[in-house]
This record gives structure tokens, C-alpha cells and sequence, in this order.
């Protein structure tokens, strides 16, 4: 963490000739305080990055996405260190409302299967803690997101599974460093109460050719396992051996409640062309779609965006600039299509906490 601030501020200072066009082109409300304590600092941001790790569970998520655009990101916290180095000027105007102080822990649990023969290995349970302005505000030191993005090569997984019929599983992304996510209906196999058996992950590289990674475990919601026509949990992400940081083209973020009609993409592998299925799964070209959130529940979203088989697991995302860099933010996963609307499981701290912020990763 102490590295990405460092890198940040010293882009800003970098910045801060073109102050005038930054601050008219930011849309930064400086009435938004991320941890509630009634002064923008850079607290704020690490309230931010803290929330995007899921460690903590904001009362009110809105408060987060200082620029107002439905999204909480990493671009949020950029403006909130813009502020601090005084790169945009403004003061807060009300210590009024408090977002703060929840004492309820939301618990998850998971299970671990070996990817490679689709065995049993564990389980173990993940907590999110109720928003609490004392904790926010008290330090930037061991959070997630402590390294910088790497744009240069793809962080879209191709998923192969000879077991499968079909050669391949569907689709996942890069998260983190040994971390790929995607959907549970992906990795679980029902018939056996265990997951499908991989051979490998296909990545790619800037050029586009494969490169191969190594899958060592599947984590699946428990919840996902008890009900698995409930889409509320369909995610899951594999482990591989390798490091994937030359990988890591994606940043993780939450749309809030009033994100109906912001633009998003997905990307992915479909099984077909949308007129010809693939019987070789060498043949799937990534395909990328654009289209937009229509409705948000608590734990999926609708979204516009064309969708076939095999885009399962993949990232739901969208686009922000700043200062001429474009970040891309991964809010959702793609679950299941249908003809008017198609449905992606919604990050939340719940599930930021299981890929960006989990403990029991092995690899
Ligand atoms: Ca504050
Ligand atoms: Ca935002």
C-alpha cells in the first residue's frame, strides 16, 4: 500500500500543471465523506481501499463513490488523495451524517476442493465488519491492494476441463496474484459434490498467445452448494501455481444502488460465434460486449450486455478515466443470460472479502 500511495501522489504532483482540467473534468462532490468522521483526509481513501478488500461493510456505500458516477473504485480514492495533496481544493460542507458504526458481522463459508481431482481438501468461513469510523481512520498499512496494475497483457482466463464434454468450463479473470474468479457453476460438479477436474488455465499475453497456469484449488460458497439455482452465490474462484501479476489488468469495485443505466462490458469465451458452435475449445476467440446495468438487487444485477455460453465467470466491467488513464473496474460476475436481460453476481464487501481480502488462499 505503502508503495501504490507513494507511486499515486508522485503522479499527482506530476499533475497538478494541469489542476484547472483536472478539477472540471473530476465531477469530485466534496459533500461525500467515505468514513464519516466529518473531514476528507487520506483516511478516507484507505476507508476506500479497506471497503474494496472487504474488510469492512459501508452503511451507506454511496458515501464512497465521490464523484457520483454509481461506482466505488480505486478511481474514488485517487480523487480523495487528489484532495489531500490539494490538487482539488474544496472543503467539506456537512459533518452531519455519520457512516458508521455497525456492529454486525456478515459470515460466509466456503469449501476447498483440489482442482486437480476435484476432491474434498477443507473449509473455512470469511467475516465482513460493519463500517466503524474508528477503524477506518486509523491507518494505511495492511491493506489489499498494495501493487500497481499491469495493463499489458489480458487478465481473461480461458477455463479447460477435458472432463467436460466440451473441453472447457467457461470463463474467469485475474484478481490476484495466484487468483482467478469466476462463477460456481464452473468449477462445482454436482454429481460427485465436488469440483469438475481442470487441466489448466489459458491466459494471454499482449501478442494473444496462450500461456498455460497450473490449477491447484476451487473455493465455492457453501451456500452456492445448498441451492445452486440461487444465483445470489454463484461465484467462485480457482488458485493456480503460478504468479499471475503480469496478469492483473483488472481492478475490483461495487456499483451502488442507483447504478441502472451506467455502460458496461463484458468479456469472455463463448461457445459460439452467436451461429456456430466451437467443437474445439483452441478456437474461441475472446469476445468483448457492451451494453448496461438495467436493475441492481443486493446481491446480483441485470445487465445488457450480449452474453452466450462459455462467457460464464467472466469479468462484468467498465471504464474510468483519470488524468488520461483509463482503469478498468470489474463490479460483476457474469452468471447466466436470458433473452432480455442478462444476470451478474454483484461485488460486495462479502465477495470483495473472498477474492481480494481472503486469508485461505493456497496454491
Ligand atoms: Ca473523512
Ligand atoms: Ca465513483
Amino acid at each position: 500500500m505503502k508503495k501504490f500511495l507513494t507511486g499515486l501522489l508522485a503522479s499527482i504532483v506530476t499533475l497538478t500543471t494541469a489542476v484547472a482540467g483536472v478539477t472540471s473534468a473530476v465531477g469530485y462532490n466534496p459533500n461525500k465523506d467515505p468514513n464519516g468522521d466529518g473531514v476528507i483526509t487520506v483516511a478516507d481513501a484507505t476507508c476506500i481501499y479497506q471497503c474494496l478488500g472487504g474488510k469492512y461493510k459501508p452503511l451507506d456505500l454511496t458515501q464512497l463513490d465521490v464523484d457520483d458516477n454509481a461506482v466505488v473504485s480505486d478511481v474514488d480514492a485517487m480523487y480523495i488523495l487528489m484532495h489531500d495533496a490539494g490538487v482539488l481544493s474544496t472543503s467539506l460542507t456537512e459533518t452531519d451524517s455519520m457512516n458508521a458504526v455497525s456492529a454486525s458481522q456478515i459470515t460466509r463459508s466456503y469449501s476447498v476442493y483440489n482442482a486437480k481431482t476435484g476432491a474434498y481438501k477443507r473449509e473455512y468461513s470469511l467475516s465482513v465488519t460493519g463500517s466503524d469510523s474508528t477503524v477506518s481512520t486509523n491507518s494505511i498499512i495492511g491493506d489489499s491492494y498494495d501493487y500497481e496494475k499491469n495493463y499489458e497483457n489480458r487478465g481473461t482466463a480461458k477455463i479447460i476441463c477435458s472432463e467436460h464434454g466440451a473441453g472447457y468450463r467457461g470463463t474467469g479473470f485475474v484478481v490476484d496474484k495466484h487468483t482467478i474468479a469466476t462463477a460456481a457453476h464452473v468449477v462445482y460438479n454436482g454429481n460427485r459434490h465436488g469440483s469438475w477436474k481442470f487441466d489448466n488455465i489459458l491466459l494471454f499475453d499482449a501478442d494473444e498467445n496462450p500461456v498455460s497456469f497450473t490449477p491447484v484449488e476451487c473455493h465455492i460458497p457453501n451456500l452456492y452448494m445448498s441451492n445452486t439455482s440461487n444465483k445470489d452465490y454463484d461465484y467462485a474462484l480457482i488458485t493456480v501455481k503460478e504468479d499471475l501479476s503480469k496478469y492483473m489488468s483488472f481492478n475490483l469495485g461495487m456499483i451502488t444502488d442507483e447504478a441502472a443505466r451506467i455502460s458496461i462490458q463484458t468479456v469472455g469465451f463463448p461457445g459460439s460465434n452467436g451461429e456456430t458452435t466451437y467443437n474445439d475449445y483452441s478456437t474461441h476467440k475472446e469476445m468483448l460486449t457492451e451494453g448496461s446495468v438495467i436493475s441492481v438487487d443486493d446481491k446480483v444485477f441485470y445487465h445488457s450486455a450480449d452474453t452466450l455460453g462459455g462467457n460464464s465467470g467472466g469479468p462484468v466491467f467498465l471504464t474510468e478515466e483519470v488524468n488520461g488513464k483509463m482503469y478498468n473496474t470489474v463490479v460483476g460476475i457474469h452468471v447466466a443470460g436470458a433473452s432480455t436481460q442478462n444476470i451478474s453476481v454483484r461485488l460486495t464487501p462479502e465477495v470483495l472479502k473472498f477474492l481480494a481480502g481472503n486469508t485461505n488462499i493456497q496454491y
